[in-house]
Order: structure tokens, then sequence, then C-alpha cells
């Protein structure tokens, strides 16, 4: 069972969470005290983190947008760099040589019903006030009933690489772009209604989304955000009786489900295959047009009159794709659908699907119970990462030179490396180790590999790690740390143990509290388990949102134990009917 030559395959390929460094950055950007977050006495710390919230928002309350009469999105950028599809009508066609076609939404039919909101959206990013959100009015602009002032709908026309195969023309074909919006800080974000109907791109599908698969992306988006992973955000989730039919496991088992919208947003939309597309289809002049876009507004460091920028262009995208996947990692999700029409440009997490937050460690973890081959478990992530960046390279091909071209090709070769220094990085932090050892390496395999052997709780071993004191742990009490029994229960745990706290000791520094503290500003105690958004959803289809509601809480405060979570057992041993549980996946 034991050898050491796998154990360091599996730290390569499965490994962290992200940098401490990065932690702080975050804190800082949502203005909260991490340190003064961090409490082992549940009481207070929950009236804490209360009063910052509170603080928080009264802060800004009167900068607020009261009005939504007032709020306005700008289509101007996106309609006047590129050519608009000529053809007009929601049908299914083949269009070429232009990035969006103008597209309505097909609004959502009464009833509806706001069933999820999330805060730090609607305050933080369109700065609108919160009170606007329980307004008739807003179900409708959140659903397609409404357009913003500004707006003119746009579907984006993209290809992309599934499951290995060039699979030609895709598109948005349920989602419809609103228009960019420049928040009072500055900042511009692309808003997006999903769900909202069809598109030139729809190919056979109805362009609805249901409640299961439109709660999952809300509550995810806005999880992934607060464990600090770079990701599109959701700012609210309307429901209505609205039918639609779905075969939810593919197995010719159809049911109706009832139609929703989610309203996300992302700096930038474009994907991979939004530039693949234009080179398989020879269209170079708009490939080059979109790529100096692209570059323009969202990569800023780079010259607009450099001749190697696509070349720098594509550097960046390589670091930064092995960069998010490394987080990924670090706190167990597996996206699910890694094609290149789901991998943004900008590295930036997108297109919730069928993805999984792995509970057991292992590596082959898949949370498409569809996705037989395992194409994209967990442990293969890091290796389709490269592959899709092998596929922006192919698009990229026409618009460098020789000599860009090979270049280029070795700097994908960074990848490995920069994915292997990465999550290196993100496992110490998880591990609370300070500097580096030779031995590193080697003792955050040897974990993983016990944690796969003994099938323990990939999150809450790191966890429990972080909260116990170290002289707890040599004293081997592992009182009511479910997983970390779990983990103990490994014949070689005692001399992984030893090792650990001896690496420790040499932290001579660095105070046991310090250490817990850093880990516990890494390592979350929740996160969305497929049991957790199963009950929120079963409970949303019978108009109950109050579970969503108070996952999309507790999922804001990953890092900090709070009383409620604690009572809905989101921390503990997972029930035993979630191990039944079986993903859906069309959505
Ligand atoms: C913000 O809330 C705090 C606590 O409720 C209060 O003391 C303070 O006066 C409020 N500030 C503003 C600007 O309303
Ligand atoms: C790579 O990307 C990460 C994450 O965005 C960033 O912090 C880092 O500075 C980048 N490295 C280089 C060499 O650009
Ligand atoms: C799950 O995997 C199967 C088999 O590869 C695939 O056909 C299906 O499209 C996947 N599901 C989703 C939602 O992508
Ligand atoms: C503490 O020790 C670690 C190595 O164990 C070292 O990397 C770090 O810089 C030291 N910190 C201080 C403040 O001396
Ligand atoms: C084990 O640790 C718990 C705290 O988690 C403590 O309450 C208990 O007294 C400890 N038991 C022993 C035998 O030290
Ligand atoms: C928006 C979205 O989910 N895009 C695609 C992600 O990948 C799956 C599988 O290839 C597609 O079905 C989706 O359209």
């Amino acid at each position: 069972m034991w050898s050491p030559c796998k154990v360091l395959v599996f730290a390569l390929v499965v490994a962290s969470s992200f940098t401490y460094v990065r932690v702080l950055e975050f804190c800082q950007s949502t203005r909260h005290d991490c340190n003064s977050e961090i409490h082992d006495n549940k009481g207070s710390k929950s009236k804490l983190s209360q009063h910052t919230v509170k603080s928080r928002w009264n802060m800004s309350v009167s900068n607020l947008i009261q009005d939504l009469d007032q709020f306005r999105v700008s289509c101007k950028k996106l309609i006047e760099a590129f050519p608009i599809d000529e053809v007009d009508g929601n049908f299914a066609r083949s269009v070429k040589h232009c990035i969006f076609s103008k597209s309505n939404p097909t609004p959502l039919k009464d009833p509806l019903r706001l069933a999820a909101i999330s805060k730090d959206v609607i305050e933080g990013i369109l700065d609108l006030d919160m009170a606007v959100t329980q307004s008739d009015d807003f179900l409708h602009y959140a659903s397609g009933g409404r357009l913003p002032l500004g707006s003119v709908p746009l579907a984006h026309r993209y290809g992309g690489h599934q499951f290995g195969y060039w699979a030609g023309q895709l598109g948005d074909g349920r989602a419809h772009s609103l228009g960019q919006y420049t928040n009072r800080k500055g900042e511009v974000w692309e808003l997006q209604l999903k769900g909202s109907g069809k598109t030139p791109y729809s190919r056979s599908g109805d362009g609805r989304a249901v409640i299961r698969s439109s709660v999952r992306e809300f509550l995810c988006s806005e999880a992934m955000h607060f464990l600090g992973v770079p990701t599109s955000r959701a700012a609210s989730l309307v429901v209505s009786d609205e039918p639609v039919i779905r075969d939810q496991f593919y197995n010719g088992n159809v049911k109706t489900e009832r139609g929703a919208v989610v309203l996300r947003l992302a700096k930038s939309w474009f994907r991979i295959g939004s530039l693949e597309i234009l080179a398989q289809s020879g269209e170079i002049e708009l490939l080059r047009k979109l790529l100096n876009f692209v570059i323009d507004e969202h990569f800023s460091s780079i010259n607009s009159d450099d001749p190697d920028k696509y070349l720098v262009f594509y550097s960046t995208v390589v670091n930064e794709t092995a960069h998010l996947i490394a987080q990924w990692m670090s706190v167990g999700f597996a996206h699910g659908v890694c094609n290149t029409d789901n991998f943004s440009l900008l590295s930036i997490t997108i297109d919730y699907g069928p993805f999984g937050f792995m509970e057991s460690y292992n590596p082959n973890f898949v949370p498409n119970t569809s996705d037989d081959e395992g194409r994209y478990s967990i442990g293969a992530q890091a290796n389709v990462g490269l592959v899709n960046l092998e596929k922006l390279l192919m698009a990229l091909s026409p618009v460098l030179s020789k000599k860009q071209h090979k270049e280029a090709k070795i700097i994908l070769k960074g990848y490995v490396d920069i994915y292997q220094i990465r999550i290196h990085q993100l496992f110490k932090a998880k591990l609370g180790l300070l500097g580096e050892e030779e031995d590193d390496g080697y003792l955050i395999a040897f974990l993983l590999k016990m944690m796969e052997d003994t099938k323990s709780d990939f999150t809450m071993v790191f966890r429990q790690l972080s909260e116990v004191p170290a002289q707890q742990l040599h004293n081997r009490n592992f009182t009511q740390m479910w997983a970390f029994e779990d983990l103990s229960s490994h014949k070689l745990f005692s001399d992984w143990l030893s090792k650990y706290l001896l690496r420790l000791s040499r932290q001579q520094n660095n105070s046991d509290l310090d250490r817990q503290h850093r880990m516990k500003n890494v390592n979350p105690r929740y996160v969305l388990r497929n049991w957790m958004a199963e009950s929120a959803i079963s409970k949303a289809e019978i108009n109950d949102f109050s579970e969503v509601e108070l996952l999309y809480h507790i999922l804001s405060f990953p890092f900090v134990t709070q009383e409620t979570a604690e009572e809905a057992s989101y921390a503990a041993r997972p029930p035993l009917w979630a191990k039944r549980l079986k993903i859906s996946c069309s959505s």
C-alpha cells in the first residue's frame, strides 16, 4: 500500500489552498479584520463578525443607488469594437464574422420570486441599496423582463474543444450580456443573465436553466469568491413556476422542473473558445481585433505597441491559469467540465456546472457522474489546464511569427513548474510551515497519501489540524476531531505526526497560536458540500429559500466558526444519505 514514489506524484498533482499573502489581501479588500475574527469561543466571534458587516454596510450607505431607474449600463464599447451579427432573431444558426449577436432575453414568466441575493455584490459591486432588491421591478430586471438603462443585450459567439474534440460553434446558448457597469470604485463589470431564453447559439436547448443548477451556480460562485479563488460573481437568483423539461441524469427519465435566472457578473466573459472560433474559421483580422481589445481592457501591464504583446499575453494567461488551478486544488474544488469554452481568458472560474468539492480525499474524484472516463477528475485538472493552454496557443498561431511561436512553446513548458511551485506554497501554508526545508514536499505528500488510504475528509483534516494546539497533538488527543481520527487510523500516522511536530518545533521564532491563526485563515471550516447544496435545493424547489440564504451567509465567512453553521452540522461528518447522492448534470 505504501509507496513513497507514488506519494510524490500526488504531491505534485494534487495539493493546496491559497497563500497567507493572498488571504491578507483578500481580507483587506472586504474590509475585514481577519485577526479579530478568528476566535475559538463561538459566541463572541459571531457577534464580532455581525458588527463588522454592519459597519461596512453603513459606511457607504449614503452613496448607494436607491432607484433602479437610475442604474445604467453601457454596451457601447462592446458594440463599437466589433462587427455585430447582421441577422436578427433568436433562432439557431451558424454565425460568421462577428463576436456578438444582438439577442433579447425571453422574460421569465410570473409569478417571480427572489430566491437569493448577494449583498456583497449588490452593494459592493453594483452600488445598489439592498432595499431596491425587494421591489417587483428588481425581479423583472433580474430575470429578463426589463432591461437596465443603456442595455443592448448580446449573445457571444464562441467555439471550443469539448472532451478533447473541436466542437465548432457553441456560444451563449442561454445567457445574455446586458452591458458593462462602471462602479464607484472605477471597476468595470459585465452583467449577464443566465437562463434568460434562446439565442442564435441555443442549438437544441430551450435557453432556460432550472432551479437546481441555478442555486448551485449562485452559491458556488459566491463561496469561491469568499474562499479567495478568482471567480465570476452572482448577484441574484430569481425563480418562477415556468415549466422546463430536463433529463437530469441523461438516462431518459425526463422530469418537469422550474425555470430560474441568475444575474451574474465578471470583468469579462471571454473564453479560450472566443479566440478559437476565429482562428478555426480563418477570421484572422477579427481574431487580432478581439485580442487587442482584451489586452487593452484587461491586461493593463501589456503595452499595446509592444511587437511581442500577444506573446506577453500568452505568458500571462499561462501563469494565471496555473495559479487558478492550484487554488482550485487547494480547496478541493473540481470544476467538472474543463472544456476550452469554459476556460476564461482572465483565468477566473466560470460556468459552474457539475462541479463538486472533494470530501474524502481521492485524486480520482469526479463530480460529473456521467464522466465515466474521469477526464475531468480533480487530479486531472492541472493537466487539463495544460491541454487547454495548448489549444489557446493553436488559436494564437495565426498572429504569431515563427520565432514567437517557438517562444510561446517554451512558455507553455514553464506551466508545470509554475503550477508545482504554487501548489507547494499553498500546501505549505495549509500545514502552517514557514521557511523552506528539504523534506517539506515529502511531509505534504505523506499526509495526502495517508488521507487517500484512510479516505479522510480533505477540508476537515486541514481545518482540525489548524484548530488543535501542538501540545494536544503531542498527547495524541484527537477528541472531537472526526476527520483527524479517521486519518490517525493509518499505520504510519505516528511517523508522520512526529515528523510534523519536529518540523513545527524548528519554527522557534513562531508561537503555536500564530501557526493556528495562520492555518485557520487558509483552511476553510465550511465548503459547499454536495449534500448541503442538495438540501437547500430541495427546499428551494418548494419555495423555501431559507437554507439558500443560510448557506450564502455562512459561506461568506468560510474561515470563521459560526454558531448557526455548527447547529446545521456543516462541519460535522457528512450525513449517511450524502453518500448516495449523485450530482445532477443537466442544467
Ligand atoms: C454606523 O453604525 C454604527 C453602529 O450601529 C453607528 O454607531 C454609527 O453611527 C453608524 N454610522 C453612520 C455613518 O451611520
Ligand atoms: C502569476 O500570477 C499570479 C496570480 O495572478 C501573480 O500573483 C504573479 O505575480 C504572476 N507571476 C508573474 C511572473 O507574472
Ligand atoms: C458529464 O460527462 C459526460 C461524459 O463525458 C458528458 O457527456 C456530459 O456532457 C458531462 N456533463 C456536463 C454537464 O458537461
Ligand atoms: C522565522 O523562521 C523562519 C524559518 O523557520 C524564517 O523563514 C522566518 O523568516 C523567520 N521569521 C522571523 C521574523 O525571523
Ligand atoms: C483532550 O482535548 C480536549 C480538548 O479538545 C480536552 O477537553 C480534554 O481534556 C483532553 N483530554 C486529555 C486526556 O487530555
Ligand atoms: C456556459 C457553459 O456552461 N458552457 C459550457 C461548459 O461546458 C459544457 C460542456 O461542454 C457545455 O455544455 C456548456 O455549454
